[in-house]
């Protein structure tokens, strides 16, 4: 029994049956509609994950026409072939190079790129070079890091200033594994590593960065809503790496200042006021 016609019947259904999955995809996240509408994104509580959010859909979308269009093709040629055995089957016709073809086909997908890259240079921008910047008197200066954050094998250190107003002094605040910071106003982290690289990543807040040994990361936010997160390492950083993780509350200014008070009245030594005054 000669399979051929069968086969290519096959092969050409399951090449129209991507692009139609995936265009339905489209549409359903295009209309919102549940369960892909959010692309397995939690909700963005960052003030800036709006411009993250729609890149990642742009080139998710970008990435759903290609596929579309290059299946529609290859599913075309598959069912126009009708070859039904070896003897019949026309011979491939050897085409010479058709330059206006390859021209079209390099310049399409390289203007998408060059495109995305610099759309993607003003998002990078917006969100993690331009750092907030606020109002004291008639001067206009940077936001000071409200929280100094030293990652290790396996947890996370939360240093917050203590009377004094100031971080990486001998009376800070410290707190292992429960971060907590006020909703609406421009927070920044200052991240250090004791150890190995790990990384500080909260994925409502669309905030990742490598965490360098020897290096202080400014990473900052402002989160529009009071709520329960979680921060997470996401650089495999050795065997303890799945636990590596802390609980994060965003409050509100006023639940944060007497939260903060009563850490401060606590008085913990912490590791890093030890090491201070070791020097
Ligand atoms: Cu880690």
């Amino acid at each position: 029994m000669n399979w051929d016609p069968f086969l290519n019947r096959f092969w050409s259904i399951l090449f129209i049956a991507t692009p139609l999955v995936a265009f339905v995809t489209l549409v359903m996240v295009c209309l919102r509609l549940t369960p892909l509408s959010t692309m397995g994104l939690p909700p963005a509580l960052n003030t800036s994950g709006q411009s993250i959010d729609f890149l990642f859909r742009l080139v998710h979308g970008l990435c759903a026409g290609v596929l579309i269009f290059t299946s529609v093709a290859i599913a075309w040629t598959l069912w126009k072939s009708k070859a039904s055995n070896a003897e019949t089957r026309p011979r491939a016709a050897y085409l010479k190079s058709n330059w206006l073809l390859e021209l079209t086909w390099t310049a399409i997908p390289g203007a998408l790129l060059l495109g995305l890259a610099f759309y993607q240079l003003e998002v990078w921008s917006d969100t993690r070079l331009e750092r907030p910047t606020e109002t004291v008197g008639q001067q206009t200066i940077d936001v000071a890091p409200l929280v100094l954050v030293k990652a290790r094998q396996y947890g996370w250190e939360f240093h917050y200033a203590g009377p004094d107003e100031k971080i990486e002094t001998a009376d800070d605040v410290y707190i292992e594994n429960t971060l907590v910071v006020p909703a609406d106003r421009d927070v920044v982290l200052q991240l250090e590593s004791r150890d190995v690289i790990h990384s500080f990543f909260v994925p409502e807040l669309r905030l990742k960065q490598d965490i360098v040994p020897g290096m202080s990361h400014l990473v900052w936010f402002n989160s529009k809503t009071a709520d329960r997160l979680e921060v997470l390492c996401t650089e495999l950083c050795g065997e303890g790496h799945y636990r590596m993780r802390a609980r994060m509350r965003v409050v509100k200014q006023d639940q944060f200042e007497r939260w903060l008070k009563s850490e401060a009245a606590k008085n913990q030594p912490s590791e890093f006021a030890a090491s201070s005054n070791d020097q």
